[in-house]
This record gives structure tokens, sequence and C-alpha cells, in this order.
């Protein structure tokens, strides 16, 4: 059945860079016998998807893209997607995982909140026989160590996103440019990577960084830092978001202060509320991480994974830089 069914399952889109991962071990009989996990053999895999908040237009991307793919393969597997309610509600993602494994799932795919503290969760998941694919917020390296676990990495690199849109905001302002930095989550590697993306961009571009500080991904929160920032420097030129949801909420900020078009602001995402921003110029640009697609892949990587085959290291996701030219 391994390789039958691993045939079955169309490849999305091709956009994957494979060049980082290992494939150990062939589909074989004995693999899938050792490797089904919980549920019975004959009976259709089980695949669940652990989301951050669901209130994000880019996991709701994630979520349809996943759906979409589960309702074409259907006969092939199973399918639950769960999510949060906001960015910081970290114990639905470990209940939600702690649910799927005493429901007997035999895939999950997680994109993790916290780095650090999903580990836990997960190396049990892992010891109860449960397939776990880690995508777009890489685990952290120490924990996964102390925790015996050993998983690979499906996700884009955030620090070169990061410095794209980190580029075309130094490219726009020019050597002296003023700017500050919303950052993500500091407990997700991504926002740790996406932070050091754009420092990069500012040493290269000799930018003037006024501050640097947390929005937690979200809206309103990012809505009131840039309201502050704008109360206690004059000169801003320029923003540098970690995510689109807190881009939102700086143009807010700045429509609110008749700034809107003069401060440049980038973000990272490309969820559709910000294409009509980068379109009107309230915005410069963001990056596009394929969201709907990633969730997808990483649904067959853990079927391929259930049919015999190993991954490790860092399977690299795409990534692009989305300006107004490339929306039409
Ligand atoms: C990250 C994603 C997105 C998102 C953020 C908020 O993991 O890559 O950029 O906006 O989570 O949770």
């Amino acid at each position: 059945m391994s390789k039958s069914f691993e045939a079955t399952i169309p490849e999305i889109g091709g956009r994957l860079s494979r060049r980082k991962f290992v494939v150990a071990g062939a589909g074989s009989v004995l693999a899938l016998a050792g490797g089904v996990g919980p549920a019975l053999a004959d009976q259709k895999p089980k695949v669940g998807l652990v989301m951050k908040s669901l209130a994000n237009e880019f996991f709701k991307q994630m979520q349809a893209g996943a759906e979409k793919y589960a309702a074409a393969n259907a006969d092939k597997f199973e399918f639950k997607a769960v999510g949060m309610k906001d960015e910081r509600d970290f114990a639905a993602q470990v209940d939600a995982i702690e649910n799927f494994v005493t429901q007997k799932y035999n895939i999950i795919v997680v994109a993790p909140a916290d780095s650090k503290a999903m580990v836990t969760p997960i190396a049990k998941a892992l010891k109860a026989g449960v397939r776990v694919i880690n995508i777009d917020v890489e685990l952290d390296a120490g924990a996964k160590k102390a925790a015996g676990v050993d998983l690979a990495f499906f996700g884009p690199d955030n620090r070169a996103g990061a410095k794209l849109a980190g580029d075309a905001l130094a490219q726009k302002l020019g050597p002296g440019g003023k700017v500050v930095i919303l950052e993500g989550n500091p407990e997700a590697d991504n926002a740790v990577q996406r932070k050091k993306g754009f420092m990069d961009s500012v040493a290269d571009g000799k930018l003037q960084l006024l501050d640097s500080k947390t929005a937690h991904w979200e809206t309103e929160e990012a809505n009131t830092l840039m309201t502050n920032f704008l109360t206690q420097y004059h000169d801003i030129q320029g923003v540098m978001a970690a995510n689109d949801s807190m881009a939102l909420g700086v143009v807010k900020a700045l429509d609110a202060a008749g700034l809107s078009g003069k401060i440049q602001v980038v973000g990272f995402d490309n969820i559709p509320a910000v294409q009509p921003l980068i379109k009107n110029g309230k915005m410069l640009a963001t990056v596009e991480q394929y969201g709907a697609d990633m969730a997808a892949l990483g649904i067959q990587y853990g079927l391929k994974e259930m049919a015999g085959q190993t991954f490790t290291g860092w399977v690299k996701t795409p990534i692009k830089l989305i300006e107004a030219k490339d929306l039409t």
C-alpha cells in the first residue's frame, strides 16, 4: 500500500526547494506496519492541523488551502483543522495537540506559537506514535535536543524574507532613513529571525533604527504601539512590521495622524487586506510566503512519513517580495 498510497497524493505547485532535506528509508510494508501509528492499518489515516490565531488572515488562508487539499483527497485521509482565538492563546495549542493524541490521530501538522514551550506536548505526541510535521515556525533546537526530539522543519527562510522587505524600504529611504521595527511574538523563532533580517537591512542600507518593540503579531496592539512611536519620535520615515496584521494597525495609526503614504510601511504575509494598501501607496511592500500551500504540503510530508520516508533538517518553502507592480 505504501507506494501506491504515496503516488496518489499530488504535489501542490511544485514550489518547494528540497535541497536541504534528507530522505532515509524507502517505503516498505515493514516500515508501514511499524509506522501506521495509533489507528488500524485498514482505516483512513487521521490528519490534524494545529494553527495559530484564526483571527489572522494568514491562518484563514492556510486553513482554506488545507481544507481544499483534504476535500480533493477525502478518500485518502480524514482531516480536522484547529486554531487559537488570538495570537497569545498558547494553551489552546497545547490542548489541541493533546486532543488529537487522545483521539488517535496519525499525523499532526503544527505551526507552533511558542518555539520552546510547544516541544513538550509534541514530544508526548511522538511518544504516542503520532507523526508530527513542524511547519511555519521552527521549534527551538536546544529544546528539541533536551526532549530527545529530532524533527525536520518545513518552512521559509524568515530572516531572508524580512531582509527582502527591509531592503525595499532601505532603497526607498536611502542611507540615514529613520525607521522603527514592530516585532512579532518573541517566543516564536520566526519573529526572532524576521527581526534579524530587518536588522540586516538596517546595517546594509545604513538606516537609523529609532526603536524596536513587539506588538505580538496583533493589529490592535500594533496600532497602539505605532501611535506611541509617533508621539515619541517626530521624524520616523519608515516602519518594518514583522507581519501584515501589525502593518494594518500601523497604517490605521498613520491614517489617524494624517501620515499614511508619507511614512513608508513594509510587512510580511501578503494577506488580502494589505493588497489594496500596497496598490494605493499606504504600504510599500510585503512578503508572500504561500501560507495556503504550506499546511497542504505538511500533510503530504506526513503521509510520506507514514509510508516510510524520513525527513530531517530544513525543507525550505518559497518566499517572494510583493510590491505594487506585482499586484494588478
Ligand atoms: C507566523 C506566520 C505569519 C503570521 C504570524 C502570526 O507564524 O508566519 O507571518 O502572521 O505567525 O501568528
